[in-house]
């Protein structure tokens, strides 16, 4: 199986990623956990990612790419991309990446959680991205960049919304149903 999950910073792709990677066996690539390993072993590639992450901008397409490009051609099975693509840029490249290794996607699932949520989740968090004004500088980079890509995997038939409020075990439940 190899799925996409797309929605806001915030909206629980990352806590949601490690239930599905457990129940389906598949590989987890998180660009943001990519460059937060970058961050902690404060490569310079993690020094110049730092300053951007922490101002709610999205990393350059080139940086994203290549890492997604290293680890996707290794796996052997199917994978789980968390906060990859962000733009359409990004998801033009990976359908072509994909298309030339013979595995496309399979679904996208795109997690509904209105902003007001998100934002209570990620002031209790207290990552360093997660103050008011990155917040905010986030929700308007997801809406002009990634938002875009639900539309984008709505015409390829591959888009699932899922309601993205509730127990985490309970929206694990609603992505399984939706997966099977
Ligand atoms: P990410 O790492 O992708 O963002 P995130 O804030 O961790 O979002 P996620 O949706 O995974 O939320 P989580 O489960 O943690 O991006 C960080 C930065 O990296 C970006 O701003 C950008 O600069 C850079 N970046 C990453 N990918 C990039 C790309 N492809 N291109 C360019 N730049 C890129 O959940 C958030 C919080 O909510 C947690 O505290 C969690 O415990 C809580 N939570 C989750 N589900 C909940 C629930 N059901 N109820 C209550 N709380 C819940």
């Amino acid at each position: 199986m190899r799925i996409v999950l797309l929605g806001a910073p915030g909206s629980g792709k990352g806590t949601q990623a490690a239930n599905l990677v457990e129940k389906y066996g598949i590989t987890h690539l998180s660009t943001g956990d990519m460059l937060r390993a970058e961050v902690s072993a404060g490569t310079e590639l993690g020094v110049e990612a730092k300053k951007i992450m922490d101002a709610g901008q999205l990393v350059s397409d080139d940086i994203v790419l290549g890492m997604i490009k290293n680890n996707i051609e290794s796996i052997d099975g199917g994978f789980l991309l968390d906060g990859f693509p962000r733009n359409l840029n990004q998801a033009e490249a990976l359908d072509s990446l994909l298309s030339g290794i013979d595995q496309p996607i399979d679904k996208v699932i795109f997690f509904d959680v209105p902003f007001e949520i998100i934002k209570e989740r990620l002031l209790s968090r207290g990552r360093s991205d997660d103050n008011e004004e990155t917040i905010e500088k986030r929700r308007k980079v997801y809406e002009s960049e990634t938002a875009p890509l639900i539309n984008y995997y709505t015409k390829q038939g591959k888009l699932v919304t899922v309601e993205g409020v509730g127990d985490v075990t309970e929206i694990s439940q609603r992505i399984f149903k939706a997966l099977s």
